[in-house]
């Protein structure tokens, strides 16, 4: 990206390509009117230079005759009935003068609009440009643009509420707080620095650790809706797994409604696995039907399994499937403890077949290894007749949303680059507290809390990078 140039005017289509009842060219920056008065005449006399804000106005685009673009002054031709409307700034998305252009919806219609701001002197804008000026000029701050595309991306009803919170400014008001406290924690203890001398203290040494230890237990409560909120976000990875035959793409075949894994009476039928996404209860699911373990005969059989060791690893969920027509086998209780720290649903399948395999006999088996971080459940289904499935759909509701089975009403963190600052910030205030415990000197713990106000100040902008910016603007679209 180029950079935070504001003094050019940038443009770009800002609906999806392809046909559409409209589609929108979005122009923003000092010269957006000018250029965009020079593609578009209003109709009934009216000028753009002196259109109302936010108001509707019919118009003609009009764009050079393209086989005269090479002469000095083509004659306009008339493309396509427009309406246009300017938002002057800063009561704009981007906080600077937009125009914006809607056309019938057209690749081409709207590609040759593109042209022609371009020949009038705009620049193609980069993706999430629109969103970077909006930030640069104080509309948003970072926690808000980052919402911008998490609403947009939103799979479910859930994920968007929270990119919604997140898009009021909740998160950033959260940060801003800490940031508050904290500056004036540092204001007290500078003015202390100027006054070693005189031995004048400006702040008793319990204070500043009350206030730090309040800071510290607002980071701890973010920290802790990290995990659901990357869950909500980018969804609750689950891999299904067991012994060949128990009924795994079955399952994954009637959870997503349609035939989309081979399935067969051959143990051995899945050999690669395969990965869908869906919204179930609200929460998005990425289902992982895997090859099934045993020991391997070929080698591509033994990459399979590779491949299914892989997905166990790289998982939030797993869902232990377990042939319950047949009495379990000494591979099956290997499973059912894989990976203790994971969360874990134990699936009797075939459940029309009638039951070999007892609930009680299998958490008699998991009650001689309560070490599991989250408690097993245990469902009973046929993934034939679809018996069960709902169990099964409330069960991962309930692990992915926690006990409420409701969707979080309070501010969760879903970003990685959120969480990991707030880790940061943590340990430098944690460093501030035992600087403190042990009598060091203010500039010390003045130190220590300068590093953690940098690190939550990446989280809102408020200190920023053009390499943060870049990575995080370059995951939008171009025209938002
Ligand atoms: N009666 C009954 N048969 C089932 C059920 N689930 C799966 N099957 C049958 O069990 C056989 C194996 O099913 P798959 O879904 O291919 O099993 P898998 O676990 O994916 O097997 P691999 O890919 O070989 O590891 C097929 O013949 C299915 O029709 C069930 O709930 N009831
Ligand atoms: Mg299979």
């Amino acid at each position: 990206m180029s950079g935070g140039h504001l003094d050019d005017t940038i443009c770009a289509i800002a609906t999806p390509m392809g046909e559409g009842g409209i589609g929108i060219v979005r122009v923003s920056g000092p010269h957006a009117i000018p250029f965009a008065a020079q593609i578009v005449a209003l109709r009934n006399r009216c000028d753009l230079h002196r259109a109302h804000n936010h108001r509707l106005y019919l118009g003609d685009l009009l764009v050079p005759k393209r086989q005269q673009q090479t002469s000095p002054n083509p004659s306009p031709e008339r493309l396509d009935e427009v309406l246009v409307a300017v938002m002057r700034g800063p009561r704009s998305y981007t906080g600077e003068d937009v125009v914006e252009i809607h056309c019938h919806g057209g690749p081409l219609i709207l590609q040759m609009a593109c042209e022609a701001l371009i020949q009038a002197g705009a620049r193609l804008a980069e993706p999430g440009e629109f969103t970077k000026r909006a930030f640069l000029n104080g509309r948003l701050d970072l926690t808000q643009a980052e919402a911008v595309l998490d609403t947009i991306r939103a799979a479910t009803t859930i994920g968007l509420r929270i990119a919604q919170d997140q898009l009021k400014g909740e998160l950033g008001q959260r940060i801003a707080r800490m940031r508050e406290e904290l500056i004036a924690l540092l204001a007290h203890l500078e003015a202390g620095m100027d006054f070693v001398e005189e031995d004048v203290s400006f702040i008793e040494d319990r204070e500043i650790d009350r206030t730090l230890e309040r800071v510290l237990d607002e980071l701890s409560r973010l920290l802790e809706t990290a995990d659901q909120g990357r869950i909500i976000r980018e969804g609750l990875v689950t891999a299904i797994i067991g012994r060949p035959n128990v009924g795994k793409s079955s399952l994954l075949n009637a959870l997503l409604q349609a035939n989309r894994a081979i399935v067969s009476h051959i143990p051995g039928t899945t050999r690669d696995t395969l990965e869908e996404c869906l919204n179930i209860n609200g929460v998005l699911l990425r289902l992982v039907d895997t090859a099934g373990l045993r020991d391997a005969a070929d080698c591509i059989e033994q990459e399979g399994i590779r491949r299914t060791n892989e997905a166990v690893h790289q998982a939030d969920l797993l869902l232990i499937v377990l042939d319950g027509s047949h009495a379990l086998h000494p591979q099956d209780l290997e499973l059912l403890s894989l990976e203790p720290e994971k969360r874990r649903i134990i699936i009797i399948n075939k459940s029309d077949l009638g039951l070999q395999i007892s609930e009680s006999e299998i958490f008699g088996h998991l009650r001689n290894q309560n070490f599991f971080s989250v408690p097993p459940q245990l469902v009973c289904l046929s993934a034939k007749t679809g018996m069960g499935l709902d169990m099964l759909r409330t069960s991962i509701q309930s692990l992915a949303l926690g006990s409420s089975l409701e969707a979080p009403h309070s501010i969760l963190v879903s970003r990685l680059r959120h969480k990991t600052a707030l880790i940061e910030a943590k340990i430098g205030l944690e460093q501030a507290r035992r600087a403190l415990a042990r009598g060091l000197s203010s500039e010390c713990l003045a130190l220590d809390i300068r590093t953690a106000l940098t690190a939550l100040g990446e989280i809102t902008g408020e200190v920023s990078t053009e390499d943060i910016l870049d990575k995080i603007f370059s995951e939008f679209c171009i025209g938002k």
